[in-house]
Formats: structure tokens, sequence, C-alpha cells
């Protein structure tokens, strides 16, 4: 009876519980009537006399010590609402990370921006192509270099015909004049695909918004103010810019655009090699045998169209020295344009 007595003194001090229910279950396992402390006062009568005294004292102890841990238990419950708990609720709880915008987003939304105000809308298209938009609508002859392996992602043949990764948002350029009525005003941003080895100049996959505008009597000057605008509205009110002749399978003429350096202000520098201007984009009029294979009669309508990279012109707006930065998504990096928008 002393040795019970004991264990359970022992055991009453590591007593936990959550809820009203467990502590009732407590109160009967010890104080019930089939509990061990009731069993223990029952034993009581079978202790001889000259015991009576001692053992009598020492139950009345047990009794009272799980009483008073049971209520205890109880005032815990009625103070949190828990089991008190190490954690201080009134500390102020951890900041949340604010994300930042990734800089070729930054950078495409101006694009668009700026063109919206001339009166385009966006379209987008499928990654996953077709040779007939990426190349067959676009002028490419059959043996054209750029559709060769080396250059475009094929990914199976369906039928005989090729299944790719777009090279250029072109494509969806070439859905927008199959299925839209003229005038057709519109830009085309998305990630084009391109299988090239992997450096500070080229990504096998990269951003792209291109261009387009179709209507009666477009002309090469229409396209010369509508960069010339863009660029100053990108760059700055002091940017100049220079056609350089060019060639485009899709385009005739076509012209290579640079704006004047604006770190160096055209003195020459080594951003722009000392040459004072940086290419942006490429352009041209719209070739004759891209209306007709879109069903515009190019008779009637001209147009002229234009591409950039997003990447260029980031690196160029921001002096970002290697293309891979914005692949990596390191935060070191990405920190820097938390002010930017
Ligand atoms: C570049 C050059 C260019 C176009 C893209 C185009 C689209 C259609 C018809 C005619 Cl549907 N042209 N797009 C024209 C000239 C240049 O991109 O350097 N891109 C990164």
């Amino acid at each position: 009876m002393n040795q019970k007595i004991e264990e359970i003194l022992a055991a009453i001090s590591d007593l936990r519980a959550n809820t009203e229910k467990e502590i009732e279950e407590l109160r009967i396992k010890y104080l019930g009537k089939k509990g061990e402390v009731t069993a223990l006062f029952e034993e009581f009568r079978n202790v001889l006399p000259e015991q009576k005294r001692e053992f009598g004292q020492k139950l009345n102890v047990l009794k009272n010590a799980v009483q008073s841990k049971i209520e205890s238990l109880k005032e815990n419950i009625a103070e949190t609402g828990a089991v008190k708990s190490s954690c201080d609720l009134t500390k102020p709880g951890d900041r949340m990370e604010l994300g930042s915008r990734h800089p070729i987003s930054i950078t495409r939304e101006e694009i668009i921006s700026i063109f919206h105000k001339f009166g385009y809308t966006v379209a987008e298209g499928p990654e996953i192509e077709d040779d007939w938009h990426v190349f067959g609508a676009l002028n490419f002859p059959p043996e054209h270099p750029a559709r060769d392996m080396q250059d475009t992602f094929f990914i199976h043949a369906n039928d005989g015909n090729p299944v790719l990764l777009r090279t250029h948002t072109s494509s969806v350029q070439v859905r927008v004049m199959e299925k839209m009525d003229l005038p057709i005003r519109v830009l085309c941003p998305g990630r084009v695909f391109r299988n090239e080895a992997i450096s500070a100049r080229a990504h096998c996959i990269f951003h792209q918004v291109e261009g387009l505008y179709i209507d009666k009597g477009v002309s090469f000057a229409d396209l010369k103010q509508a960069v010339l605008l863009f660029a100053r509205e990108m760059f700055g009110e002091e940017t100049e810019i220079r056609l350089r002749p060019s060639y485009f399978p899709f385009t005739e003429p076509s012209a290579e655009v640079d704006v004047s350096c604006n770190i160096c202000k055209g003195k020459g520098c080594n951003i722009c090699k000392g040459t004072g201007w940086l290419e942006i984009m490429g352009c041209g009029m719209v070739d004759p045998n891209v209306l007709e294979a879109s069903g515009i009669d190019s008779k009637i309508y001209s147009g002229f169209a234009f591409g950039m990279g997003i990447e260029r012109i980031a690196m160029l707006k921001w002096q970002v020295k290697d293309l891979r930065h914005y692949f990596e998504n390191d935060v070191r990096f990405l920190r820097q344009f938390e002010t930017v928008i």
C-alpha cells in the first residue's frame, strides 16, 4: 500500500490535459468509484489498528494532491483556452517577404504600354507550332537554314508535318492575319526557342515582342516614325535612331534599328563598343508574298513589321552584362528591380 501511494504521488506531477474531457478522465482514473485512490481507501479498512493513524494521514495527503492537481489543470484551461505554452502570443509576427516583378516582365509591360498609345492591341498564340505558321507562311524557302535542326527544336512529325517550338512570335501574327479583319495593329509578346549554346549573349529560350501594322497606304516613313517614337519613349527624349539595310525572308525592304547610346550620349563607350550606337530591333515592310499567303490582297494593302528581343532591351536599359541572370532567379539580382515598379 505504501508503494502504491508513492507511485501515484510521483505520477501526478507529470499529468497533462488539453481539454475538460481529458481532465474529467483523470479525475475518474484516480478519484472515481473504481479509481486508484478510491481503491486505496477501500484497502484502508483492512489496515491493522496500530497503523491506521500513519496510513490515514498519507492517504489524505495523496487525495489532496490529486484534487489540487486537477484544480490547477482546470485553471490552466480557463485562463488560455489551452495548456499554457512557451509561445508569447503578444510578440509581433514574422515579416512577410514581398516579391518583385521580373525585369523581363517590367520591360515587356513597358513596350506594350508604349505601343498601346499608338493603338496596338496584344495577341498571344501557341508555343508549339506547325511548319506553316513558323516558316511556310513567312516566305521561308524550303531549304532555308533557319529551318535546320541546328536552329529549330523539332518535337515530332504529324503525318509528315513537322511539329516544332516557335523560333519567333511571327507565327502569332500569321494567325492574326488569317483570322482578323483589316486594318491590323497588333503586338505579339512571348517566349521563343532556338537551338543555341547558352552563353552571356545567347540562350535557347528568350522573349520577343513583334509588331505588325497592315492598312491601305502604310509606308516605310510610317515605320520610321513608329520606331522613332518608341525609341524616345523607351530610352529618353534625346534618343536618335539610325536604320541599316538588312535582310529577313518576311520583309522587303528590311532594316536593323540602332539607337544612340544613352550612356555616352553618342561619344563612344564600352557599352556601345565605341560606336555611339546600340542595336535594338529588326524591321521592314511586310513582303507581298507574306500578305498573300494569309489571304490579304497585296495590291490593296501594305504593312510594316518589327521584332525585338526583350532580354536585349532590358540589358540596354539596366546595363545587365550577362543574359543568364534573367534565368537563374538569384534574389540578389532580382531585388535590384524592387524599386523600378
Ligand atoms: C528581330 C527581327 C523581325 C518581323 C520580325 C514580321 C512578322 C510578320 C511579317 C513580317 Cl507576320 N515580319 N516580323 C519583321 C522584321 C524583323 O524581327 O531581330 N527580332 C528579334
